[in-house]
């Protein structure tokens, strides 16, 4: 059995804390963080929390919070271990520990990568869903926190009450204005519970938004087998990403930052602009590989765009689709960008699976191709693309591949998209059950006729000829 991985040195103190240490955050803004206190010192070590499994915990804290982090190119892979995150709690085991911590005058930044669903929120319009199982439950007991919006409300009224300075809550999650977003349900939330709470939140809690960008898929068993194999030592923690990062952040902080910069940040005023270029170019068009490329039997995204016909849809959606609605950020030259992106989904050295990014649909389709489409439809272009990935989901989510093998569907509302597809016969029907779903579709797209009939040819085309068949008419 190889040894396990140890930390070298003393753990850094802690000065943020990191809600959901999945693999994204450990092959992201820990390295960021890491790199910038090797650059510029500053007490920014990491507290991560759990906030459903153990895992993540288990995994670290026998390495004192050290992991590696192996880069894999197309040219071969770059190894470094990394040291940021000094401690990891679980909160279900200890929600009190996670207040306490949060609460800590020492912790200025407390970040977030919890997934679109992590948020507790209406996809279609950004706002709280009081009715979500943990959002009641907070609402009930808000010193037993189990959402995210529960845990920073909790802390947050803690500092107040003490007369402790706030901390800066920064959202790392692929959403529009994920600052503001996570703002407005954190204020909804807490002006349920305590008007001066949100009062006091509204007047002096910084939000700033951030754009994150790092192919970075889940960590298999092989991957840490192999590792042991080269290093001789077993990392059950690591993670294996893509060379290319890029974070996007607006320099709003109440008590300081790590200098982020000295790893290549960018702070800039407004993040908009970057945000809307990365989740419809990038996060658009991985959705749509995801649900054409599994249908069409494909298992990566380096497989799918092998397929020169679904590199070609996503030429033809950028050129024609995506980028007449993205406004240049500064700085950028979105064609290029275009290009790089498909350099990035062809890395044969990064297996991201198609059913990884197929999942939380419902959480991902507004942001990645609603926005967009609403765009075409308002310019009087109807994108043929876009609605056939659209099609593509809803053909997903029915569950049945075209082998007539079940998909494992994982989705918030997966029950519903199931009962919504199975309840319906024709695909005029199912099309229709599915643009009902208003936590996901706006009544006014919905009820576009453009819209719904271009969606559904798509969807009777994928029923009928299959996903392949159906990326090569797009792209003929
Ligand atoms: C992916 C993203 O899983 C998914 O939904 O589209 O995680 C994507 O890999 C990242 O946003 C890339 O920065």
């Amino acid at each position: 059995m190889p040894a396990r991985l140890t930390r070298t040195g003393p753990a850094p103190k802690v000065g943020i804390v990191h809600l959901g240490p999945g693999a994204f955050f450990r092959a992201f803004g820990a390295i960021y963080t890491d790199e910038a206190m090797a650059a510029k010192g500053g007490d920014w070590g990491i507290c991560a929390v759990s906030l459903k499994s153990p895992t993540a915990r288990d995994q670290l804290e026998p390495q004192g919070g050290a992991y590696t982090s192996v880069e894999l190119g197309p040219e071969g892979e770059t190894r470094t271990v990394i040291g940021s995150i000094a401690r990891v709690l679980v909160a279900p085991e200890d929600p009190g520990a996670v207040v306490e911590a949060m609460a800590d005058p020492a912790v200025r930044i407390v970040s977030l990568t919890i997934t679109e669903k992590g948020y507790c929120h209406n996809p279609a319009t950004g706002a709280l869903d009081p009715a979500h199982p943990d959002i009641a439950h907070d609402l009930e007991q808000p010193g037993q926190p189990r959402s995210a919006i529960g845990f920073l409300c909790a802390a947050l009224d803690r500092r107040r009450l003490a007369g402790s300075a706030p901390f800066t809550v920064l959202s790392c999650d692929n959403l529009p204005s994920n600052g503001a977003l996570v703002r407005g349900v954190v204020l909804d939330f807490a002006r349920r519970r305590s008007p001066d709470l949100a009062d006091w939140i509204e007047a002096e809690v910084p939000f700033p938004a951030t754009m994150v960008d790092r192919i970075t898929p889940a960590t298999t068993p092989d991957d840490v087998a192999k590792l042991a194999g080269v290093t001789g030592y077993e990392d059950p923690a690591m993670v294996v990403h893509e060379p290319f990062r890029q974070w996007v952040i607006e320099d709003a902080f109440a008590s300081g930052r790590p200098a982020w910069e000295a790893a290549g940040a960018q702070f800039v005023r407004s993040v908009e602009a970057h945000e809307l270029m990365k989740l419809r170019m990038l996060n658009g068009t991985h959705s749509a590989l995801a649900y054409l490329g599994y249908l069409g039997g494909y298992q990566t995204i380096s497989e799918t765009v092998a397929d020169p016909a679904y590199a070609a849809m996503c030429e033809r959606l950028w050129t024609e689709e995506i980028i007449p609605t993205v406004p240049k950020p500064e700085g950028e030259d979105l064609p290029a960008y275009a290009a790089a992106l498909l350099e990035r989904y062809r890395n044969p050295a990064i297996r991201h699976r198609t059913w990884q990014i197929a999942m939380d649909g419902s959480q991902k389709l507004p942001q990645r191709l609603l926005g967009t489409i609403r765009n075409r439809l308002k310019a009087d272009a109807v994108p043929e693309g876009l609605c056939l990935a659209v099609a593509g989901w809803m053909r997903y989510v029915g569950g049945v591949d075209e082998a007539g093998e079940p998909i494992d569907v994982r989705d918030p509302l997966a029950d519903r998209l199931r009962a919504a597809s199975d309840g319906a016969e024709s695909a005029e029907d199912k099309v229709a059950a599915l643009l009902a779903i208003r936590d996901i579709f706006p009544e006014d797209l919905a009820s576009d006729a453009r819209f719904r009939d271009t969606v559904t040819a798509a969807y009777k085309g994928l029923t009928d000829r299959g996903a392949r068949a159906m990326v090569k008419d797009y792209t003929a």
